[in-house]
């Protein structure tokens, strides 16, 4: 079925496979032609669906993400480290608001998406659902989860959606940062004491496995991949993310001293690329099942903050009314 995304009225079944044929080859011959579909453009509603899941599963990881390093802000080291890492995780709240902002242009209110995350219906990045437990779980969260999210949304900043590309652009800026502060936590541990460095290595011990799995499934695997590339929502499939990832980041563990808790790892100079041992895919099915470390805590501080926020949504819809009223009398 064909919609105009902000009208997105139901036609009857009969009436529509000749005309919808005709529209969804139409469409994908601007997708093939790198035109940019906006809100207002008539698009399929499969394409449609697969920019909200996608999108709302995106904003919904930016904000269960705040809380892993969120942990951490009392406990940072140092005022300069406090600082940044209130800025980072101010900066993941932006990004899920522009990525909300980004799914209501497809004729979806927010609110309705943040209800299936209180509900426990929608997805999240499945590497929220591990704890942080000593403070070099910040630096690796910073290096390589970001590292990771920066090799996937790059692309992104090219997808055939104008206003998620364009929310793409800001973010990516942000989290390049994010990387950096990362990357220089983890050098400062690893140039620091040898009980630093081992805290550094326990945590690359830890979030190395769930970092490669964020990339979501190998590509056989990968259900909505074909679609998505064929209309250029992906530009590159899981698997070929997940091996630039693992090529731009074995070299710098190794810059760190850093040893990646993979046996298996080697080179392959035939193909120019680093070789992983097996990822452990149960371990990822069973997270994205509710079963990881944190799966429950993580909904709970949810659903916490959301009815701790109930006075502030009321306070601000009553002060929008109040102004509604002032403007109708003075009009
Ligand atoms: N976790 O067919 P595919 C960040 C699901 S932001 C959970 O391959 P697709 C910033 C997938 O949804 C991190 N579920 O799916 C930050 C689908 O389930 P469904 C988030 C996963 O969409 C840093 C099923 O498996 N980034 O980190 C995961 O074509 C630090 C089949 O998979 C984005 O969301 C997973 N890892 O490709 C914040 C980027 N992987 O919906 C705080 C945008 C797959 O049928 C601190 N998203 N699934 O029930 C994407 O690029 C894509 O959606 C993929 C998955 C690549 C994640």
């Amino acid at each position: 079925m064909y919609t105009q995304a902000l009208n997105a009225a139901e036609t009857q079944p009969e009436t529509r496979s000749a005309e919808d044929a005709a529209m969804a080859a139409r469409f994908q011959a601007r997708i093939d032609a790198e035109q940019r579909i906006e809100p207002n453009d008539a698009m399929p509603e499969a394409y449609r669906r697969t920019l909200i899941r996608q999108i709302s599963q995106h904003a919904h990881s930016e904000i269960v993400g705040m809380l892993p390093e969120g942990n951490w802000i009392t406990r940072a080291p140092s005022l300069r480290r406090k600082a940044a890492l209130l800025a980072k995780v101010q900066d993941e709240g932006g990004h899920g608001l522009y990525l909300y902002a980004a799914a209501e242009t497809l004729g979806v209110a927010r609110e309705a998406l943040v209800e299936q995350l209180l509900r426990g219906e929608a997805k999240y990045s499945s590497i929220f659902n591990y704890p942080t437990l000593t403070w070099a779980d910040i630096g690796v969260i910073g290096w390589l989860v970001d590292g990771a999210a920066i090799m996937n949304q790059i692309p992104l900043c090219r997808c055939s959606y104008g206003p998620y590309a364009r929310a793409m652009i800001r973010i990516c800026k942000e989290e390049s940062f994010h990387q950096r502060q990362g990357f220089e936590i983890m050098l400062t541990l690893c140039r620091g004491s040898a009980a630093q460095k081992a805290m550094a290595q326990d945590a690359l011990d830890r979030w190395w496995w769930p970092v490669l799995m964020m990339f979501g499934p190998p590509d056989p695997e990968s259900r909505h991949g074909q679609q998505s590339s064929a209309w250029k929502i992906k530009r590159f499939s899981n698997d070929e993310l997940r091996q630039k990832f693992i090529d731009a980041t074995v070299p710098q563990a190794q810059f760190l001293g850093l040893a990646i808790p993979d046996p298996e790892l080697r080179f392959d100079p035939a193909a120019g690329h680093w070789r992983t041992g097996p990822i452990d895919w149960a371990e990822f099915e069973a997270v994205l099942a509710g079963h990881g470390p944190c799966n429950r805590e993580r909904l709970a501080a949810r659903r916490r903050a959301h009815e701790e926020g109930a006075w502030v949504r009321d306070a601000a819809r009553a002060h929008a009314e109040k102004q509604r009223r002032a403007k109708d009398l003075a009009a």
